[in-house]
This record gives structure tokens, sequence and C-alpha cells, in this order.
């Protein structure tokens, strides 16, 4: 078990905390599960805000985890009700923290197991390809997925979008999957 404490949420880059610990961030739309998945990984069912209103996380939200990591809630995207305005305002907060973060080492890119891969997940996708991001792919509400059968065909999918990856499949209803993705978390240098 890990302790984690909430340390800021920076709606600029001027209000990032310092780079003193390696970096997970989690990406993905918005409701897709990022503040679940946090909560679940380090075991505080309160410690990331969960809502079933999307949009819900909208600074970054930085998180100290124990001694070792920062897990950095990133703001969801493809919300229709958010105005455009707050959707250029999003861009540029993200493109800021992906770009020069150094010590950020791995993305979590999450995508809905339901519905695969929609376009602005290709697109952030592609620009962590290219900025040479390293990232792992989290299928999320497998739960949802009630036949062997559907979870076959919505992991073929998203194989198919992506062959570079393996995706992780989670469910924060059960659990089922947050092993693996420590696993994963793990692998980066426990140094900055
Ligand atoms: N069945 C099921 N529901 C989930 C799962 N993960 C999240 N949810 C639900 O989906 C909704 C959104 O979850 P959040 O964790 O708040 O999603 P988010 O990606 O942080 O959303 P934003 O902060 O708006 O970007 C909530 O109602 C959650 O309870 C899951 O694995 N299974
Ligand atoms: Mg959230």
């Amino acid at each position: 078990m890990v302790a984690a404490e909430f340390i800021i949420g920076a709606a600029k880059p001027e209000l990032f905390p310092q780079e003193t610990l390696p970096e997970v961030a989690f990406l993905g739309r918005s409701n897709v599960g990022k503040s679940s998945l946090i909560n679940i990984l380090v075991n505080q069912k309160g410690l990331a805000r969960t809502s079933s209103t999307p949009g819900c996380t909208q600074a970054i939200q930085f998180y100290r985890v124990g001694h070792d990591y920062h897990f950095v809630d990133l703001p969801g995207y493809g919300y229709a009700k958010v105005p455009l305005q707050q959707t250029r305002g999003w861009r540029q907060l993200i493109e800021n923290y992906l770009t020069t973060r150094q010590s950020l080492k791995l993305c979590l890119l999450l995508v809905d197991s339901r519905r695969g891969w929609m376009e602005m997940d290709l697109v952030l996708k592609e620009w962590l390809q290219q900025a040479q991001r390293p990232y792992q792919v989290v299928a999320t509400k497998f739960d949802k997925l009630r036949t062997q059968r559907d979870r076959s065909q919505s992991m073929a999918a998203l194989r198919e979008g992506d062959p570079t990856q393996t995706p992780l499949t989670f469910s924060a209803l059960s659990g089922q999957g947050a092993r693996e993705i420590w696993q994963a978390i793990s692998k980066i240098k426990t140094q900055p």
C-alpha cells in the first residue's frame, strides 16, 4: 500500500510542481475513467474526484504517490459541451505539459473499451509517438463488456488502431488489471 496525497491543481504551467519525482500522466477522453483509475491504483477512493458528468477534471491535478512518483491527472477531452475557448486553453496547457515536462516518464493513454479509438485519441496517440513520449494504452470499463466475444472484438479493434501496442485492460469496478498497470509503472526509473 502506498500513501498518496494531492499536491496541486494547476491551470497554468507556472503552477506545475517541481520535477522532483518521475511522473505518470493519465490521458484520455472525458469520462473514460482517468480519475477512477488513479483512485484504484493508490487504493484511496476519494483522492481524485470522479464524476458521471464529463469534464469533471479541469486543471492538471498532481498527486504524490509514496516517495516514488507523481501521478498526473490530465483534463479529459472530447466533451462537446465544453466551450471552444476552454478547449483551446486545454490544448495549450496539455501541450505545454507534454512537451516541456522532463520528469514525465510514462503516459497512460486510456481508451473506453466499448467505444474504441475515437478521433481525438488517435490524434493524441500520434502526437505522443512524434514527441517520442513512452505510452501505454489502457482499455477502461472492461466490466461493461459482458461476453468473451465482445471483449475479443474490443481488443482486436484497439490493436488495429495501434499495432505497436499491447493494450492493458482495466475495470474500476472490480479492480481487474490494476496489478498489470502497476507493473508497467514500476518499469520506469525511480529517478527523475
Ligand atoms: N462500469 C465502470 N464504470 C467506470 C469505470 N471507470 C470509471 N467509471 C465511471 O465512469 C464515470 C467517469 O469516471 P471518471 O474517473 O470521473 O472519468 P475521468 O476520465 O476522470 O473524467 P474527466 O475528469 O471528466 O475527464 C464515473 O461515473 C465512474 O464511476 C469502470 O471501470 N467501470
Ligand atoms: Mg477526472
